[in-house]
């Protein structure tokens, strides 16, 4: 009887590990973030850009803008931040910098 409360203890226990898991993505901050990257000069830029920036796990959104040499990112700030997006932009040969944010 007693390893019976305790298995179902143990269950629901992880039934809630499970629910906060599922609910994580509403309390997760998003948050989006403009960079500049006046290096983006033609249309084979954001390809290389987009292709960094997608590696980071967190991003679920890149804009690129050519014309403005803007790229905008939704990302998880749980989970990643602004440093590491501008520093994977300069890593693969175009340096940015933050111009806005927004959650
Ligand atoms: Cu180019």
């Amino acid at each position: 009887m007693k390893t019976l409360v305790l298995t179902q203890a143990k269950k629901l226990i992880a039934i809630t590990v499970f629910l906060t898991t599922l609910t994580m993505p509403a309390w997760a901050a998003i948050q989006t973030v403009t960079l500049s990257v006046p290096g983006m000069t033609c249309a084979a830029c954001p390809i290389t850009i987009k292709k960094a920036l997608n590696k980071i796990p967190s991003v679920s959104g890149i804009e690129l803008n050519l014309a403005k040499r803007e790229v905008t990112v939704i990302f998880d700030d749980t989970r990643t931040s602004a440093e590491a997006l501008v520093r994977a932009t300069q890593e693969v040969g175009y340096p940015s910098t933050v111009i806005g944010s927004a959650k």
